[in-house]
Parts: structure tokens; sequence; C-alpha cells
């Protein structure tokens, strides 16, 4: 892997998109390997992905324009498939996500913060949706999250007028939920992805699905999948560490994922 890196620090992997020179613009073999680095993630022993952009500027400035230039009609929407389908798989991934946005997240970039499960950002972070004034609309999903996250009416706007917001006003309209001085960034991400990876694997993974799965059902049927996912959390270790803790008035041993 060249321009997809991953390390694990303790239980929490870090994603960084490293092609600096070009502020991690997404090329086709950027998408590949985001998508071979999600296929060979442990995902018994981590419980909590931060995802990130290499260098100073940029989270990701986009899909790559140079490749996207010449591509037809097919071509085009085979690009934007390649694109959905990663972030598919990154959104339904099994651990929580937290995309720690460093700079520019336009286009295709602040499609990928928004594939993750939540998102803080630097005080220098700049969001936007700039694929109208290309000739182009969002092509990895950004017409559908974007949408869902901030209401539709932010997000016609948005992508409408084509217009770049900084973090403040993407504190505003709930696209992050904090903003933090660029110097603290990295060390922010860590320690909340840190507070999650605390918590009790099986119960957060299981939030993370009855929410994204609920998400797409009406009420009645969505808190069915809650209750699926509530009832599989019970006889399983941690939740009865957890509980006789609780009960016993003692802090929790370390939970197990068990
Ligand atoms: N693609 C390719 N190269 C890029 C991209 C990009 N998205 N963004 C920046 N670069 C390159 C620049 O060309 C430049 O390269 P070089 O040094 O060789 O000239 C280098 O990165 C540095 O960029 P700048 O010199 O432009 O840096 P500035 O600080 O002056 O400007 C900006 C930074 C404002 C971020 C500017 O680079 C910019 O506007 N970039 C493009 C942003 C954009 O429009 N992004 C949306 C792209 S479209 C998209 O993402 C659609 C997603 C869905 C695709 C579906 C397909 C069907």
């Amino acid at each position: 892997m060249e321009m997809v890196l991953f390390e694990e620090k303790g239980l929490v992997g870090v994603i960084t998109i490293n092609r600096p020179k070009v502020l991690n613009a997404l090329c086709s073999q950027v998408l590949d390997e985001l998508n071979e680095v999600l296929d060979s993630i442990d995902t018994k022993k981590l419980r909590c992905l931060v995802v990130t952009g290499a260098g100073e500027k940029s989270f990701v400035a986009g899909a790559d324009i140079s490749e996207m230039s010449t591509l037809n009609k097919e071509q085009g929407e085979a690009f934007g498939k390649k694109g959905n389908d990663v972030f598919l798989k990154l959104e339904a991934f099994p651990l929580p996500t937290v995309a720690a946005v460093n700079g520019f997240a336009l286009g295709g970039g602040c499609e990928l913060a928004m594939a993750c499960d939540f998102r803080i950002c630097s005080d220098t972070a700049v969001f936007g949706q700039p694929e109208v004034g290309l000739g182009i609309t969002p092509g990895f999903g950004g017409t559908q999250r974007l949408a869902r996250i901030v209401g539709p009416g932010m997000a016609k706007q948005m992508i409408y007028t084509a217009r770049n917001i900084k973090a403040d006003e993407a504190l505003r309209i709930g696209l992050v939920n904090a903003v933090y001085p660029a110097a603290e960034l990295y060390a922010a991400a860590e320690k909340l992805a840190g507070s999650i990876a605390a918590n009790a694997p099986i119960a957060v993974r299981a939030c993370k699905k009855a929410i994204n799965e609920g998400a797409a059902l009406p009420i009645a049927e969505a808190v069915v999948c809650e209750e699926k996912e509530f009832g599989s959390c019970f006889q399983t270790a941690d939740q009865q560490e957890g509980m006789g803790a609780f009960l016993e008035k003692r802090k929790h041993e370390a939970f197990t994922n068990r």
C-alpha cells in the first residue's frame, strides 16, 4: 500500500489517505487500497477506526479530477459505483469510525467523511460539494448522505451553489461534532476513539447497526432492529461484567469483546 496507510495504535486503527502532493485526491488506486485496508482489519482485536488525510493542508480534496476528466458516461457511472461500493463498506463497517478532517474535505473528501459515523475537524477545515461547478453531480454518496446529516434544505443549498464552508459553519449545521485547533486534532481524535474503545465492543457495534439500519426504516420497524440488537448483547461476558460491576458498586473490568 502506498496511497492508503494503516496503523494500529492500541485498540484504535488509523487509516490515512496518503497522496499529499495532490491534497489526497481519490483516484482509483486510492479507492482500491482503501477497500483492501478495510478487508484486512482485524475486527476482533481493534475497537474503533479513525480516518484522516496525510499532511497539514487537506483531508481529501475530492475525487481525482485528472482521472475523471476524460471519462465517458459508462466509465463515469462505473467510477461512481467504485467509490460508492467502498464508502458503503466503510459506512457499514462493524467498528465505529471517526473522520478526523484536517483541512480540505471537498467533493469525494466530504463524502468520505460522511461515510464515517461522525466527524471532528481542525479549525482550518473546509467542507463543500463543488461538483456542479465542474459539470457533474456529487457521485460518492453526497446527494444522499449530506441531506441525511444536515437536512435536505441545507444540503441542496450547499450542492446547488457549490459554496465551501469553514469549520465553524460545519459545526453550526451539524456536519461535524467538534472543532479543534489544527495542532490538537489528532490527539483529540485518538482520545475520542480511545473512549469509544473502552466501552463494550459488542454493545457499541450493536448500537451502530441499529442506528444505521433503523435510519432507513419506518419507526415501527426500526425499533424491532433495536430490539434484536439489544437482545444480542445479553449473556455476553461484557454485559454480565458491566451490570455485575454496577450492582456490586465497583468499576467494571476491561471489556473483552466476548
Ligand atoms: N483532483 C486532482 N488533483 C487535485 C485535486 C483533485 N480533486 N485537488 C487538488 N489537486 C492537485 C492540484 O491540481 C495541485 O496539483 P499540481 O501541484 O500538480 O498543480 C495540487 O493538488 C495542489 O492543489 P492547488 O495548487 O490547487 O492548491 P491550492 O491550495 O491552491 O487549492 C483547493 C486547494 C482549493 C482544494 C484546490 O486544489 C481545489 O479546488 N481542488 C479541487 C477541489 C474539487 O473540486 N473537488 C471535487 C472534485 S469532484 C469530486 O470529488 C466528485 C466525487 C464523486 C465522483 C464521482 C465520479 C463519477
